[in-house]
């Protein structure tokens, strides 16, 4: 069963929320910061204790790792690390010689593999919660804050990687499953709703 709801993902009493967080994962802004304060200084040492794979890279993008939530009312934390979205310059024009008036820059998205990580996030923080025997998630909107991922084109991914997700489950383990997609602003409700339709 999915879900839409607009609020503060550290509210909410499901099995677990997923962070979207950096490689080092030891808090930031945006929801990861709210997150931290809410589940207080322990969270911050379970992370701690969560091995570099690199130094400095406990959790590689694309990736996730799951905590307890200690003082929040979910049970886990799942985190992940969405992709930063990046974009180039690029000169316009095509074949037009380039006068002072065509000079100008297009944004282009440049293509760094950030759509296949960005599902990568849904499915293994979907993975790690079903083998921790989670029977609810909620999910902020990955990458789309301080990443900087057009909303439109995250929220796209998210539903396809959920919709697979539960799909590939039996009827009756998809039904009890419960995935929230929480947003935080009216707009990417109305995003989400529109894809759910
Ligand atoms: N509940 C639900 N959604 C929230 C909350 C909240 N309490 N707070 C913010 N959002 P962002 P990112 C929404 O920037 O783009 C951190 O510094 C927010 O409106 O939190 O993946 C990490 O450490 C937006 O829709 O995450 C990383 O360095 C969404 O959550 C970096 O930011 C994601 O925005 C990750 O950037």
């Amino acid at each position: 069963m999915i879900k839409i709801i607009q609020g503060d993902i550290t509210t909410l009493a499901v099995d677990a929320i997923v962070n979207a967080a950096n490689q080092v994962m030891l808090g930031g802004g945006g929801v990861d910061g709210a997150i931290h304060r809410a589940a207080g200084r322990e969270l911050y040492e379970a992370c701690l204790k969560v091995p570099e794979v690199r130094p400095g890279i406990r959790c590689p993008t694309g990736e996730a790792r799951i905590t307890p939530g200690f003082k929040l009312p979910a049970k886990f934390v799942i985190h992940t690390v969405g992709p930063v979205y990046r974009e180039i310059t690029a000169p316009c024009g095509g074949s037009r010689p380039m006068g002072k008036r065509t000079r100008r820059a297009e944004r282009v998205p440049r293509q760094h593999g950030e759509p296949e990580k960005l599902a990568a996030c849904y499915r293994n923080s979907l993975v790690l919660a079903a083998e921790n025997g989670c029977k609810s998630i909620a999910f902020p909107c990955i990458s789309t804050g301080i990443y900087g991922y057009p909303i439109e084109d995250a929220a796209k991914i998210a539903v396809r990687e959920v919709e697979e997700f539960l799909a590939a489950k039996n009827a009756k383990d998809a039904e009890e499953m419960e995935v929230v997609f929480c947003c935080f602003s009216t707009h990417d409700v109305a995003v989400y709703e529109r894809l759910l339709k």
